[in-house]
């Protein structure tokens, strides 16, 4: 332990900490806006680039970045000298000389890290007035838009992209005045290999990177009298939204958030988590056919539109790997525009299918060419957890007060091993009960498979289902998964079956979910609470799930079947 004062307060640290982490413990608030922390995920990327923190050290000539700067034993510090608070006040005003100042119209207006510390740096007026950056905003892609003009250079995005999830898209360019950080070249999002998983809009403090935004689209096929418009929401978005209206981080909200999608007008409110089921149906076959054939193996799930496009860039040769199943966005879209629109006598083209995603790489998922029938897209708008909260504000709907409602049926209905896909190990976790009652060719009571649980970046285990052992592995965060699938590269892994989800801790930590700075433990409350609406939920097996049974009785026949797979399954480009 190494011995400290900070404002004069003795504290006792872990050798190697910094001085923001032994001030935390003493709760003394220093401002920082480069660093970044995700408490759950152990992950702390230390840049100690823009000086926020500055501190001042007994002895030291120069003010210190408590961010990045190690305690030592017999430390004196003072975070709150008139040194210190000018030295941060002369920081912030010269990253506003070249900071757009149109807050109010800002699509991070209340949510902006830099506009925060503004206002708790009681900074009123400017002194510098600096030259404007003046970058064309990049809107093309389905899924992120880019605003260079209000990139600080904290680096935020480069860390989540570089490091994280190891694409390498967003660097430093330019120098001076002219340094942003962007793809090479200044390049367009959609021209690279971004996977929109969105880590670096979680990541940005400001509205540098935000979200493409299609609330309106939305709102103007609610008032279109000629559309039936019905909406699906994932399963990691009911144990978020709630944070948006100051709910507690691991609220479980889905009776609320049904109540407000009726409100907002929406014909059907109904649930991903019904086609998670029929995910499993259909991936649980494709498992089992393998494993038994020993061919292709090990099989890979497929539901993670980030995932899928960074395989479809990086790991070309494997690509026969992933299940050919389609995720439960788009599963849910071929069943609405086919068998429900038939079962209400809509035509497709007048059913129009809104999801309500955790996830930025959705939206760009439902653009997808294969994803559309004679022009007609499965899904036609998606909507981040964070937009659908910004709706539900828009409409006046007080959220908190809301009595619970249930979804409709049949596509509202499902089990609680759909809802653990939006946790990490949830997918494969739904998958392992199906396929361990089907090969037992009974009703195993024996249904929770803990070892592939936690939010941990990649789990291994050995399971036995129903006599088989089968060897898993699960990973989140796209650097975990490049470790993961090398090894599989160099023959060095025989698993059978492994999840892949491209944001750490997965869906549960979209780029669409409500902002959590890294902070506390809310990813870990998120998922929680996900399994305990698992645990809570009467039926816990997709095959269970009677809706789904009589999907295939009356639709689709059996799992697997020829029709089954023109309608639920797709292909990979390499
Ligand atoms: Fe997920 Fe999904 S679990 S990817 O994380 O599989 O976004 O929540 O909707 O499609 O169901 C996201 C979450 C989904 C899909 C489901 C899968
Ligand atoms: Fe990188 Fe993901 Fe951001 Fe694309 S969306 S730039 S892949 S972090």
């Amino acid at each position: 332990k190494v011995n400290l004062k900070i404002n004069d307060s003795p504290v006792s640290v872990e050798a190697g900490a910094t001085i923001l982490e032994a001030a935390e413990l003493l709760d003394i608030r220093i401002p920082t806006l480069c660093h970044m922390k995700m408490d759950c995920l152990n992950f702390e990327h230390r840049s100690g680039s823009c000086r926020v923190c500055v501190v001042e050290v007994k002895g030291r000539p120069n003010l210190a970045p408590a961010c990045s700067t190690p305690v030592t034993e017999g430390m004196e510090v003072h975070t709150n000298t008139l040194r210190a608070i000018n030295a941060r006040r002369t920081i912030l005003d010269l990253l506003l000389s070249d900071h757009p100042k149109d807050c109010l119209i800002c699509p991070k207006n209340l949510d902006c890290q830099l506009q925060a510390l503004a206002q708790e740096l009681g900074l009123h007026h400017l002194l510098y007035k600096g030259e404007q950056s003046t970058y064309n905003r990049d809107l093309s892609s389905k899924a992120i838009a880019r605003d260079l003009d209000k990139c600080i250079m904290c680096r935020r995005c480069e860390t989540a992209c570089n490091v994280i999830q190891t694409v390498g898209v967003l660097s430093g360019v330019g120098r001076g005045f002219e340094a942003v950080v962007a793809p090479a070249g200044l390049k367009p999002l959609v021209e690279t290999e971004c996977v929109f998983c969105g880590q670096c809009v979680q990541a940005c403090p400001v509205g540098a990177l935000t979200e493409m935004d299609y609330k309106y689209p939305v709102w103007r096929m609610l008032n279109d009298p000629a559309k039936t418009v019905v909406v699906q929401t994932a399963p990691a978005v009911r144990v978020a939204i709630g944070e948006e209206f100051g709910m507690a981080p691991g609220s479980v909200s889905t009776g609320k958030m049904v109540a407000a999608l009726r409100k907002l007008g929406f014909d059907k409110v109904f649930d991903t988590d019904f086609a998670a089921d029929l995910t499993i149906m259909e991936e649980t076959t494709e498992l089992i056919e393998r494993v038994k054939s020993g061919e292709n193996l090990p099989i890979l799930t497929s539901c993670c539109p980030g995932w899928v496009k960074f395989l479809e860039h990086q790991f070309p040769d494997l690509i026969y790997m992933p299940s050919t199943a389609k995720s439960p966005q788009q599963m849910f879209g071929a069943i609405a525009k086919s068998y429900y629109a038939e079962k209400i006598g809509v035509r497709p083209e007048d059913l129009i299918v809104v999801s309500v995603m955790p996830c930025l790489a959705k939206k760009y998922e439902a653009s997808r060419e294969e994803f559309s029938h004679n022009g007609v897209p499965d899904v036609d708008i998606v909507i981040s957890t964070r937009e659908l909260a910004d709706m539900i504000r828009e409409a006046g709907i007080q959220f908190s007060q809301l009595e619970d409602q249930e979804y409709d049926s049949p596509l509202g209905e499902s089990t609680g091993a759909a809802v653990i896909f939006g946790a990490t190990g949830g997918v494969l976790e739904a998958a392992l009960r199906t396929a361990a009652d089907w090969l037992a060719g009974q009703d195993l009571q024996e249904i929770d498979f803990t070892a592939v649980r936690g939010i941990r970046g990649i789990k291994e285990a050995t399971v036995n289902i129903a006599g088989i052992e089968l060897h898993v592995a699960i990973c989140s965060g796209l650097g975990n998964a490049r470790k993961l699938l090398n090894k599989i590269q160099r023959g060095e892994a025989d698993y059978q079956a492994i999840e892949i989800m491209a944001c750490p801790g997965g869906c549960l930590n979209g780029g669409g979910q409500p902002y959590h700075h890294g902070h506390g433990q809310i990813l870990s409350k998120r998922l929680e609470a996900l399994y305990r609406d698992d645990k809570n939920a009467p039926i816990r097996k997709s095959h269970q799930n009677p809706s789904i049974r009589k999907l295939y009785a009356e639709f689709l026949g059996e799992p697997g079947s020829h029709f089954a797979h023109k309608l639920l399954h797709t292909h990979y480009i390499a």
